[in-house]
């Protein structure tokens, strides 16, 4: 059985992994120039040749590639090997467009799941762990990115997929399962579950790796106290492969990204000029592994920092922090930025939990925002809990985070509906309301 916990890979020299991504960019450009129409014109609009990307330091002169290209190339338009070549397909969540469909060779399928079982390591798994799988499967990466990721460490994989909560608890209790894979916002409602059901002590948990959707540290503490476990980040996106782009080890203080298979770069996203290590931009992926779908200088739309700080894990692979929303995420309500993650730690910092949602609409040209916002079974029981001062008290925090007025709307517990895959936490009516 081969080690995930890739030593000489994941705990390289800063020039050793400089002198692996200088080889295989050179050899991704040339790929690409010679095998995608596309890149092929694009680079010869600009007047450049393959031969012009001596090292990663002229990254910055290739073009970028943006979800817009991916869309107008469906479906083949960015493939580099023939179509019998590729063994699987997988989608974006996306649900407005047409989709991107992302393909994948055998090679790209190991290296993907190589990843995961790197993030798997991480979070302190090993083969005799029981990994319990409820990101959805099928088009979606999540279930079988981790699912692989699960094989290849030679993990016991519960296939389980979302859905059926109680049908989850009782396999998590009768086959013991140890790793949890699933969305934040699932988890969470996994752990309000086993509250419910009052198993806790039933379940032998130790660690959840949790992404696909943005979630703050207070959720992170809130998902640990209901499952007792330690609850890992973990990122990707389908274009670059699916989870595993990046993941959190025991320090949990931002994700380390496979360095050896993707160049990261942050940029400001208006102007498209590359930032320092440390400031805050659209992250750029390069993949340099890959071979049936392979691109460069992707813009991500997340909006997140780099650091490069050493780590005490050992890993030498840059960190990123949790993305701060996309900026498609963004919302600009009366003129002001609104992340659904600056509501969110509010929410989690006066008591409530993660479930709540946003919907903004228009009102004879004014913005209005409302957040409707779950009590907690402990604060809908307690007859003495004063709703109309908790309301005030979120109005007031929320005014000191976002600078608006947000009005408060406390619904009762569970009346929000949940997701299965990633929560819905914004309902923008604005184009409905035009009065
Ligand atoms: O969400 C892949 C994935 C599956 C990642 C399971 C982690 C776990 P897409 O559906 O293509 O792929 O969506 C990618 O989701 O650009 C981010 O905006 C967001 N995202 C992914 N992971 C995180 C995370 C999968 N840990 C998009 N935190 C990305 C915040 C995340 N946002």
């Amino acid at each position: 059985m081969a080690n995930y916990y890739q030593q000489d890979i994941e705990c390289a020299s800063r020039d050793q992994i400089r002198k692996w991504q200088n080889a295989r960019l050179i050899k991704q450009v040339k790929n690409v120039y010679d095998n995608v129409a596309y890149y092929r014109t694009r680079m010869q609009n600009m007047g450049m040749e393959p031969g012009d990307i001596k090292s990663i330091d002229d990254l910055h002169k290739l073009p970028f590639i943006t979800k817009d290209d991916l869309r107008d190339a469906y479906p083949y338009g960015l493939l580099a090997r023939p179509l019998s070549e590729c063994v699987r397909i997988q989608s974006t969540s996306g649900t407005t467009g047409r989709r991107v469909v992302a393909f994948y060779t055998q090679h790209d399928l190991d290296l993907w799941e190589e990843c995961c079982a790197r993030a798997i390591v991480a979070a302190g798994g090993t083969k005799d762990d029981v990994v319990h799988v409820s990101y959805g499967y099928g088009l979606f990466t999540g279930g079988p990115g981790l699912n692989g990721g699960s094989h290849k460490l030679g993990s016991l994989t519960l296939p389980m997929s979302s859905g059926n909560t109680e049908r989850q608890i009782q396999f998590m209790t009768d086959l013991g399962s140890t790793i949890l894979c699933c969305t934040p916002s699932y988890a969470a409602y996994l752990g309000e579950t086993v509250q419910e059901l009052g198993v806790k002590d039933k379940i032998k948990l130790k660690a959840g790796i949790f992404g696909a959707e943005a979630w703050t540290e207070e959720m992170r503490q809130d998902i640990q106290n209901l499952l007792g476990i330690k609850a890992y980040d973990i990122y990707g996106l389908t274009e670059i492969s699916g989870p595993g782009v990046s993941f959190e080890c025991s320090e949990q203080t931002g994700m380390h990204i496979n360095e050896d298979h993707f160049i990261a770069e942050i940029i400001n996203p208006n102007t498209g000029e590359v930032l320092p290590d440390g400031e805050k931009g659209e992250l750029v992926f390069t993949s340099i592994t890959k071979e049936a779908f392979p691109l460069l200088r992707y813009r991500t739309r997340d909006i997140c920092v780099l650091s490069r700080e050493k780590c005490s894990c050992g890993r030498t692979h840059v960190k990123m922090s949790k993305p701060m929303g996309r900026s498609d995420d963004m919302l600009i309500v009366k003129g002001v930025n609104v992340f659904p993650s600056q509501i969110e730690t509010v929410l989690i910092n006066q008591g409530f939990a993660a479930n709540y949602q946003i919907i903004v609409t228009r009102v004879k040209n004014s913005d209005r925002i409302e957040v409707q916002v779950e009590l907690t079974p402990a604060m809908a029981a307690d007859t003495t809990f004063n709703r109309q001062q908790a309301a005030d008290k979120l109005v007031a925090g929320l005014k000191a985070m976002l600078g608006i007025y947000a009005k408060i709307t406390l619904v009762e517990p569970k009346t929000i509906a949940r997701s299965e895959g990633k929560a819905v936490r914004v309902i923008d009516q604005r184009n409905l309301y035009q009065g």
